[in-house]
C-alpha cells in the first residue's frame, strides 16, 4: 500500500517520522526531540539507503574510466545535479556546482569572482544579519583588494532597514550579499525588492539561501539572482553536501576556485584550460555518495511538497510563539509577524542559554545555544547568546508542549 505522508492539506509528521530511524533513539531514556534543524537536519532512510546502495552496487570514481561502474557513477552524479537544478528552477544543470556546504559556495564566489573582478574602491554590500560565512570571505577581500564592505542595518526588532538601502547602493557597489531567511530570527527578507534595487546600480546579487531552500520553494530564474548558495545537509541530505547556483554567463567568465584534476580541459607544461561547467568548479574527486544522497533528499522533499512543508512549519511556529509569549520571563528576539521560517531565538531572563540548553538536553530536547555564527547581529540586538529552537517537517505540537513544560521547570529551578 502507498504510504500517506499527507492528507490534502496537512503533512502527517507522525508518518514522516517513521522514515527517520534516528527517532527510535532515546536520550537518557527519553524520546529524542530534535529542534536543532537550522544547524543540520536528520536524514531519512531513503537518503541513507541511496548512499549505501551507491557504495554497495556502483562505487567508482567519476569521469575517469570506460568501465561500467565509473560510467554509472558519472550518470548518477550528473543526475543529482539535474535534480537540484530542477528543484531550484535553474535553466541548466550546468549552473549547479556541488560544494561541501554553503560556506564553501560563498568562498567559491569570493575567490572565483571577487578576487579577479574587484578592485580598490569597489564596494560589497551585505547585511548585519548575515551568517559569518557571508561576512568573513568579504572581509578577506577587503584585506586583499582594498574593497569597502558596507552593512545594511536592522532595526531594534531585527527587521532590515530597507529604507536605507538606496543610499547604501551606488555605481561602486559590485555585489550585494543577502541572507534570505535568518538563522537566528527566522525572518524571510524581501529578496525581490532588494534584487530590484541592486540591479538599478548594476550590482550582482548573491543570496544565502541556507535557511530558506530547505523550507519553501524558490525559483532562481524567476528571482533573477546571480548567485545562490545552500547547504544540502540542512535539507535532509548527507553532511559534506552543499551547492552554488550561478548564472551561466558568470560561471563561464569566472576563474576557478580550486585547481587540479577534473577541472581541466587540457594541460601542457606551460598552461591549462578549463573543463566545461560545472566541472570547472569541482576539482578533484567529489563527494559522489553525498551528492547522490542529496538527489535522494530532493526526491523526498518533492514527494512531500514544499507548500506543505512550509505550512506545517508555520503552524508549529505560531503554536510555539503563542505558547512562549505567555511567559514574561522569556524574551523572544525578532519580529513576531511577517514572513518567517520555523526558527525562534529566546532567552530565559537571568539564565545563561547554555544552562537552558543543558537542562533541555537532560530531557532529550536538542536545541542550539550560543551566538549562532552571527556575532554582528547579536551585538546589534544587544545580546551575546540565545537559545534557538528550529523546526522541520518531522516535528510535532506535542514536542513543543514538552519544550514548554521543561522551560517552566527551568524557571522554577532557577527561582526567577
Ligand atoms: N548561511 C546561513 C544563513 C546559515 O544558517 C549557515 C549555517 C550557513 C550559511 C553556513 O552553512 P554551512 O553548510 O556552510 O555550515 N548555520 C548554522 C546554524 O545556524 N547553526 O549551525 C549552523
Amino acid at each position: 500500500m502507498r504510504k500517506t505522508y499527507s492528507d490534502s492539506i496537512n503533512l502527517n509528521a507522525y508518518e514522516i517520522r517513521k522514515d527517520f530511524r534516528i527517532f527510535e533513539r532515546k536520550i537518557r531514556e527519553k524520546p529524542l526531540i530534535y529542534f536543532d534543524n537550522a544547524a543540520t537536519t536528520q536524514k531519512p532512510n531513503s537518503v541513507i539507503e541511496a548512499e549505501k546502495r551507491f557504495y554497495e552496487e556502483t562505487n567508482a570514481n567519476i569521469h575517469r574510466a570506460v568501465h561500467t561502474l565509473s560510467y554509472e557513477s558519472t550518470v548518477l552524479y550528473q543526475d543529482a545535479h539535474k535534480k537540484v537544478a530542477d528543484f531550484m528552477g535553474a535553466k541548466s544543470w550546468r549552473e549547479i556546482i556541488f560544494t561541501r556546504n554553503a560556506t564553501e559556495s560563498i568562498n567559491l564566489v569570493a575567490y572565483g569572482w571577487g578576487l579577479h573582478n574587484l578592485k580598490e574602491g569597489d564596494e560589497v554590500l551585505i547585511t548585519i544579519m548575515e551568517h559569518h560565512s557571508d561576512i568573513v570571505p568579504w572581509q578577506m577581500l577587503r584585506n586583499l583588494k582594498g574593497i569597502k564592505l558596507r552593512f545594511l542595518d536592522v532595526d531594534d526588532e531585527g527587521r532590515l532597514k530597507l529604507d536605507e538601502l538606496p543610499k547604501l547602493l551606488s555605481e561602486r557597489t559590485k555585489l550585494v550579499g543577502i541572507i534570505h531567511a535568518s538563522n537566528v530570527l527566522g525572518t524571510v527578507n524581501p529578496l525581490e525588492e532588494i534584487i530590484k534595487e541592486a540591479k538599478k546600480v548594476g550590482a550582482l546579487v548573491l543570496v544565502d539561501a541556507a535557511q530558506s531552500v530547505p523550507h519553501f520553494s524558490i525559483d532562481v530564474t524567476q528571482l533573477g539572482c546571480d548567485f545562490l548558495v545552500a547547504s544540502g545537509h540542512k535539507m535532509l541530505a548527507p553532511t559534506g553536501t552543499g551547492f552554488l547556483y550561478g548564472r551561466r554567463e558568470l560561471l563561464e567568465a569566472m576563474e576557478p576556485f580550486l585547481y587540479g584534476g577534473d577541472m581541466i580541459e587540457t594541460v601542457t607544461v606551460e598552461k591549462a584550460t578549463w573543463n566545461e561547467l560545472p566541472w570547472k568548479y569541482e576539482a578533484g574527486t567529489p563527494n559522489i555518495a553525498g551528492a547522490i544522497g542529496l538527489g535522494a533528499a530532493v526526491d523526498y522533499l518533492n514527494r512531500l511538497g514544499m507548500e506543505k512543508i512550509i505550512a506545517h512549519e508555520r503552524e508549529l511556529l505560531s503554536y510555539a510563539l503563542e505558547s512562549l509569549s505567555d511567559f514574561p520571563w522569556i524574551e523572544i528576539y525578532g519580529p513576531k509577524d511577517g514572513e518567517k521560517v520555523g526558527v525562534i531565538s529566546f532567552n530565559i531572563k537571568g539564565v545563561h542559554p547554555h544552562d537552558v540548553a543543558g537542562i533541555l538536553d537532560e530531557e532529550g530536547i536538542a536545541v542550539r545555544s550560543g551566538h549562532h555564527c552571527t556575532q554582528p547581529l547579536m551585538r546589534r540586538l544587544g545580546i551575546e547568546n540565545a537559545v534557538r529552537v528550529s523546526f522541520y517537517l518531522y516535528n510535532t505540537r506535542e514536542e513543543i508542549d514538552k519544550l514548554i513544560e521543561v522551560l517552566r521547570e527551568t524557571k522554577r529551578l532557577f527561582e526567577i
